[in-house]
């Protein structure tokens, strides 16, 4: 199975890359930021807790998000050829916890982590803001998920590479040319 983390700063491409591998590779498409924005939309307790946190640019607790994968994994399909976790492991914690669910499973996953500009993520993000009527695509918000994201997010890059799982690419460039180097890489994984 062809397992990939999409890592990266918020609005480093991690969901845009992620439809170019469902078209190529025909994975799973695990968007945890969707998924949460969907239980937000349905207007449950747990969904207006969530919109709470999400709309201050905060993380969602660990305990929360685990549970969320855990639920995933086990509805995955039979025939499913591999998964792309988008926007998970954004702790540690949840690195480990992803590693604890994947073992069970014999399975593991490899990193992709798509490194922007700060400049060129806000650019991005606010862009995105003017019709995405996401509570978080605000300048406020936005530097403040790229903040945590340097404390919090960024050691997870630490956790991967020690284990050997990890790929670094310039998501800098367009859509298709950052896809490219995607790409090439998942190729190699696949062959091996
Ligand atoms: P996410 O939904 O994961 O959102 P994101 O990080 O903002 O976006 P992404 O990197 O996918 O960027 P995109 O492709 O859309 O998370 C939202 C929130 O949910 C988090 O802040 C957090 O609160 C919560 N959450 C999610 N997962 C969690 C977890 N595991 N634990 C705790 N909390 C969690 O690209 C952005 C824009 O750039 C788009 O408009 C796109 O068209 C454009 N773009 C993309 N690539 C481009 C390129 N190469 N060139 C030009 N434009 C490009």
């Amino acid at each position: 199975m062809l397992n990939i983390i999409l890592f990266g700063a918020p609005g480093s491409g991690k969901g845009t890359q992620s439809d170019f591998i469902v078209k190529k590779y025909g994975l799973q498409h695990l968007s945890t930021g969707d998924v949460l924005r969907s239980e937000i939309k349905s207007g449950s307790e747990l969904g207006k807790e969530i919109d709470s946190i999400i709309s201050k640019g905060n993380l969602v607790p660990d305990h929360k998000m685990i549970h969320i994968i855990a639920h995933y994994l086990d509805t995955l399909p039979n025939d499913c050829k591999g998964v792309i976790f988008d926007g998970y492991p954004r702790t540690v914690e949840q690195a480990e916890a992803l590693t604890l669910l994947l073992e069970r499973r014999n399975m593991e996953a490899v990193m992709i982590d798509l490194a922007v500009d700060e400049d060129e993520v806000i650019k991005r993000l606010l862009n995105r803001g003017k019709t995405s009527g996401r509570a978080d695509d605000n300048f406020e918000t936005i530097k403040k998920r790229i903040k945590i994201y340097h404390e919090v997010t960024k050691p997870v890059c630490g956790y991967y590479l020690k284990r050997h799982n990890y790929f670094l690419i310039n998501g800098n460039y367009s859509m298709e040319d950052t896809f490219a180097q995607v790409d090439t890489i998942l190729s190699l994984i696949n062959k091996n």
